[in-house]
């Protein structure tokens, strides 16, 4: 049996796919992937790359390492890394999409990813039509003959909506059209996009999958060897690739991911139920609680609802800022998917450049509070929301 035929659970590919030790002649065996910091790569013969190698922009091995895991996590054939999640993206948006076409977008979805559809890629004459994709006939209505893509997340950025992304992809099927889903906030270990017919899974691997918020990074998971040549191609021509101590760090955070994804999960269940009950807390969206609007089918979709929570306080944007602001352990802080607990206000942080209007019209009050749950105690966390509750 292969090595890759053994490696069948999450954890087990978490930990070694990608670095299966290297026993040939002159190798060491190392059971960790090494950091490669060679910027080129020698070669004996004029037209003949060492072991496919030839510089780093264009393949490296430890990035390569990383790649590999990535896909194998996603049950992908390919995996691309980048030195971002928007650089991920945008490496997307060049290699697929050209002037006058056309993407249907998630109105709910990272505040970075909006600004990059609607203030570079508009310059370039590529539109978007932002729609609630809770409801897969409003993304049916918005396809024009033009388009070409259509992007979501699930759950959303900030306000943890969940689309169906089994039917979309089905949509996407019949009008010839490429589905992104960002994966960023379930992680390939509770959610797998490609598994319900999506075409190209993103991530920021700055959440997650580094998982100790200290490492920049995004990926490209998917199937399809057209679309994988053109991206690696544009990865390559545009450059914005991960660095290889910024892949080690990736391959070291990525390893607990399922020990991590679990802790988190359970964390954010046990705050939720203390949110509902308190009185100053007026509304908790998380998809796991049965309150959720689409909580069937994120049960039906994926395999765990996450770690991240959104909530509202009584009282007016002054009262969120003052809570925020007398949190002793719970970090006020963008990002998420860090170990540590992480809290911000949207509307005047992470999601600040998407005009005050569209906020509204979303449904990202002034007064929301998103919650990336760290894995710390429980009971510490709690006490900490407690006192700053009082
Ligand atoms: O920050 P970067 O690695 O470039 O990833 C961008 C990005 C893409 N997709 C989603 C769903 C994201 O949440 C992000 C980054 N988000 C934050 C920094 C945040 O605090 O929401």
């Amino acid at each position: 049996m292969s090595i890759k035929e053994l490696q069948q659970g999450f954890a087990t590919k978490a930990i070694h796919a990608g670095e299966d030790p290297d026993f040939r002649e002159g190798a060491t065996g190392d059971v960790v992937a090494p950091i490669h910091l060679s910027t080129t790569f020698a070669r004996e013969k004029v037209n003949v790359p060492t072991a496919g190698y030839e510089y780093v922009r264009s393949l490296n091995p430890t990035r390569k390492a990383l790649e590999t895991k990535l896909a194998a996590l996603e049950n992908a054939d390919y995996g691309l890394a980048f030195s971002s999640g928007l650089a991920a993206e945008t490496t997307l948006l060049t290699a697929l999409l050209k002037s006058g076409d056309h993407i249907v977008a998630f109105d709910d979805l990272y505040g970075g990813t909006k600004r990059l559809f609607n203030n570079i890629f508009n310059n370039y004459n590529i539109d978007v039509t932002f729609v609630d994709a809770t409801d897969v006939s409003l993304v049916e209505k918005a396809i024009l003959p033009q388009t070409r893509l259509i992007w979501i997340e699930s759950p959303s950025n900030p306000l943890l909506k969940i689309c169906d992304i089994a039917k979309i992809a089905t949509l996407a099927d019949a009008h010839k059209l490429v589905l992104v889903v960002d994966n960023t906030f379930l992680s390939p270990y509770f959610q797998k996009p490609l598994a319900l017919g999506a075409d190209i899974v993103v991530h920021s691997s700055t959440k997650y999958i580094g998982g100790h918020s200290d490492v920049l990074g995004g990926a490209l998971l998917l199937n399809n060897p057209d679309y994988y040549e053109k991206l690696q191609y544009h990865q390559n021509a545009i450059g914005a690739v991960l660095s290889p101590f910024d892949s080690y760090l990736t391959l070291r955070g990525v390893k607990t991911l399922a020990l991590r994804m679990e802790q988190h999960q359970q964390n954010a269940f046990s705050v939720a139920g203390y949110l509902l009950q308190h009185p100053k807390v007026k509304k908790v969206i998380y998809p796991g609680l049965e309150s959720h609007p689409q909580h069937a089918l994120a049960k039906a979709q994926s395999t765990g609802f996450g770690g991240i929570l959104s909530f509202e306080i009584a009282g007016n944007q002054s009262d969120a800022k003052a809570f925020l602001e007398r949190l002793r352990i719970i970090a006020l802080a963008e990002s998420l998917g860090g170990v540590e607990s992480l809290i911000e206000l949207p509307s005047v942080m992470t999601h600040s450049s998407v005009p005050k209007e569209i906020r509204k019209q979303v449904g990202i009050t002034d007064t929301l509070i998103r919650f990336s749950t760290g894995i710390e105690n429980v009971s510490d966390l709690i006490a900490d929301i407690e006192q700053a509750l009082k």
